[in-house]
Formats: structure tokens, C-alpha cells, sequence
């Protein structure tokens, strides 16, 4: 702890406005209830090693295979995180290397499709992911995207859809993931379609790898040859990804990384993905992830009974989609009228949603960073509460400045991994 100690003394006199920021930045993550989905609070550790000299080293190529000397220790960090990952994960083969999600899916076409071939992907306003082939992305731009949807009552993937779209178009690859879908995704059935069309089939797992290496989601192996996640949301590690697959898939994969799409590794970060990982193989992650999908659960009935309307009426996992049409609001002026309440959430188009992107009907909520704190069903039914009186008078000053007070007086009350600030 000296170094980082010594660290945080060397920011604040080599650049005192960068070192402010960031503190005043802790501090804003310390003292709101932080409920976008997709972050979380990484531990000490985790941050201590993506804070670490490897970020000083230059290292091409893979484990015993470098284009540089010097690699001893990498070599021994990257092929430790590897394994961590094949055991997690019970696969074959692990590429701990890709800089973030997008890049990781843009490895795995490059390394899987020709060029104008067809990725079969959920449309963004369904909940999927840019990169599963959305208009405005490269996976649309270079291949031939087509986009599966949500049923328009339940709200729900409709795997009959899935299947007579993948039985029309014959993609090469189908795509299942999403970044706002609240429910369990059946795999077996994906995996089902994809052998059935002869595709591949690629789970991306970023916003629930936590919950499926706990058991509390279904775990995509082995119905699905590939498997992508980032490391940083219910994982909670360092931002980052892997990609794991079947063997017969790894030299390609491998390739696709490097050197076709990155150069080096970034092997701070690779070493914050094995710490990571270390910690999610215990029983109190385990715990952990338990818990977060009993939170969104109790935050999900108390909305509820509030009258919000959840998109597909509640949820299976660490997420939750509301619209706010009836309500009264758009989805952007209630995400602002919380965030100044110290609630932060983020605005997020609901599916067959008749407004614009950037104005969307509904609001993104989830469980992961308020669980990370402890925080458990009673805190959760507390930020309901909190929720339905702000966004019933989104413009009272008065009222954002009390529940900020009390929110405060609550975070102070659950201290957050990895954050150093103690007194609200
Ligand atoms: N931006 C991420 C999210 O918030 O879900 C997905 O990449």
C-alpha cells in the first residue's frame, strides 16, 4: 500500500488539477447511489495492479511467443490470467488481450467472417449492442447486419423470430447479448438455431458474466463456440475483455487479436483482469451476485408497486428498463432530475420507443455498484421511494436538495470498494 500511497502523493504535486478532478470524481461515486448497470466499483486490488509498472512494457505476441525481450514476467502474468479464465469460464482456450468489448466482437468477425458476410445480431433499441450489428457501426458496415427484436407485448426475445430470421437470412454468425435486456437469454435454444443454419454462435456475456460464472444466470458454454465479455461491469474488474472459445477456434482468434486488429497487450490491465478473476472465484463473489439479482428483484417489485412500468414487467437479472411515458417525462429529463437527487442512472430507448435515441421514453437502471457496497432489498425498496418522489417533481429544487442529503447520509453508511473517501 506504500506505493500507491506514494503514487496518489506524486499526482498531487506533478498535476494538482488532474489529481482534483479525480478526486473529485471519488468523491461523487462515494457519496450517490450509483445505479448504471454497467459500472461498478472495482476492489483495491484490482485497481493496484492497473496502477502497476506493467503498464511500462512493450510485449507483441503471446505467452513464450514475443516480438520483444524482456518478458519474463509477463509472459507468466498473461499465462496465469489465461488459466484463471479457462477454469472460471470451463473453456478451452482464452484470450485475455482485447482492449475493450467493441474491439473483442470486432476480433471475433475478423477472425470468423469474410468481409460482407451476415451477423446476425439484437436490434439496439431492442437492447442490443451497437457492435452486434447496428446501422451506425462498423459490424453493419463491413458485414451484412440483420437485427432480431423483442416481442411488442412481452417484450421478451422471440426465439421463433430468431429461428425464421435465421432459416430467411442465414447468417454466418448469430450474435445474443444486449446491453438493456432484463431477462435470462436461452442459449440452448440459440445454440439450437445456430447448428441448424449453420452458424456460428457468439454469446456476448459482458453485462452478465458475473451472474453466470456465480450460477445465478445460465452460462452460455457449450452451446455457444464463442464467448465475449468485458471485465469491468458485474465482474468487476478492470476495464477490459477476453474472449473464450473452442480450441478449434483459437489460432484465429488469436490472430484476429494479433496482429490483425491491436498491437501490445496492455499488461496492467491483463493483470487487473487476473485479480479480477480470482476474486470472482470465490464464495463471497458468489454471494455477490446472488445478491445483486435479489436487489434488482426488490427494486424492481417496489417500482412496481409504485406504478412504474418496467419494460417485460420486471426482471431476471441485474437490470431494469422503464419507461417513463406514463409518468409524465422523457426518459433524458428523468435521468437528469435524479442525478442532481445523487441517483444516476442513464437515459435509454425503450423497445418500439417513438422518440429519438438521444431523448429516449425510458431510463437504464441495475444493481451491481449498490450491491457492490452492501446495500441489500430494504436500501433498494429506500431508492424506490427516493425514485418516485423525484421523478413526480423533476423540476423542486427543494426536494433534489433534500433526498441528495439523504442519499448521502446513506452511502455513508456502506463503504465503497476501492474508494478511499470515508466522511461523506
Ligand atoms: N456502454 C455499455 C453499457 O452501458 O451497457 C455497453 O457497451
Amino acid at each position: 500500500m506504500l506505493e500507491v500511497e506514494q503514487a496518489k502523493l506524486a499526482l498531487e504535486q506533478t498535476d494538482p488539477e488532474i489529481f482534483r478532478l479525480i478526486k473529485e470524481e471519488e468523491r461523487y461515486q462515494f457519496e450517490t447511489v450509483r445505479l448504471i448497470p454497467s459500472e461498478n466499483y472495482a476492489s483495491a486490488a484490482v485497481m493496484q495492479a492497473t496502477g502497476s509498472v506493467l503498464t511500462n512494457k512493450y510485449s507483441e505476441g503471446y505467452p513464450g511467443k514475443r516480438y520483444y525481450e524482456g518478458q519474463r514476467y509477463i509472459d507468466q502474468i498473461e499465462t496465469l490470467v489465461q488459466e484463471r479464465a479457462k477454469a472460471l469460464f470451463g473453456v478451452e482456450h482464452a484470450n485475455v488481450q482485447p482492449y475493450s468489448g467493441s474491439p473483442a466482437n470486432m476480433a471475433v468477425y475478423y477472425a470468423l467472417l469474410e468481409p460482407g458476410e451476415t451477423i446476425m445480431g439484437m436490434s439496439l433499441p431492442h437492447g442490443g449492442h451497437l457492435t452486434h450489428g447496428w446501422n451506425v457501426n462498423f459490424s453493419a458496415r463491413f458485414y451484412r447486419a440483420v437485427q432480431y427484436t423483442v416481442h411488442p407485448e412481452t417484450h421478451r426475445i422471440d426465439y421463433d423470430q430468431v429461428r425464421e430470421l435465421a432459416r430467411k437470412e442465414r447468417p454466418k454468425i448469430i450474435v445474443s447479448g444486449a446491453t438493456a435486456y432484463p431477462r435470462e437469454f436461452d442459449f440452448k435454444t440459440l445454440g439450437e438455431i445456430a447448428r441448424e443454419v449453420e452458424a456460428y454462435f457468439l454469446a456476448d456475456i459482458s453485462h452478465i458474466a458475473g451472474l453466470v460464472v456465480a450460477g445465478v444466470h445460465p452460462h452460455p458454454v457449450p452451446h455457444a463456440g464463442v464467448v465475449t465479455t468485458t471485465i469491468h461491469k458485474t465482474l468487476r474488474g478492470p476495464r477490459g475483455a477476453m474472449i473464450l472459445c473452442r480450441q478449434e477456434h483459437a489460432d484465429a482468434i488469436d490472430r484476429a487479436v494479433f496482429p490483425a486488429l491491436q498491437g501490445g497487450p496492455h499488461n496492467h490491465t491483463t493483470a487487473a483482469i487476473g485479480v479480477a478473476l480470482r476474486e470472482a472465484a470465490t464464495e463471497e463473489f458468489r454471494e455477490y451476485a446472488r445478491q445483486v439479482v435479489r436487489n434488482a428483484k426488490a427494486l424492481a417489485g417496489e417500482l412496481l408497486e409504485r406504478g412504474f412500468r418496467l419494460i417485460s414487467g420486471g426482471t431476471d437479472n441485474h437490470l431494469i428498463l422503464i419507461d417513463l411515458t406514463n409518468k409524465g417525462i422523457f426518459g433524458k429529463k428523468g435521468a437528469q432530475a435524479l442525478d442532481r437527487a445523487g441517483i444516476v442512472c442513464n437515459y435509454n430507448p425503450i423497445p418500439y420507443d417513438p422518440r429519438k435515441p438521444f431523448s429516449p421514453s425510458g431510463i437504464r437502471i441495475g444493481t451491481p455498484a449498490v450491491t457492490s457496497r452492501g446495500m441489500g432489498e430494504a436500501e433498494m425498496r429506500q431508492i424506490a421511494a427516493w425514485m418516485d418522489q423525484v421523478i413526480a417533481a423533476p423540476e423542486d429544487a427543494e426536494l433534489a436538495v433534500r433526498v441528495r442529503g439523504e442519499v448521502r447520509e446513506l452511502c455513508r453508511a456502506f463503504p465503497a470498494p476501492g474508494i478511499t473517501v470515508t466522511d461523506g
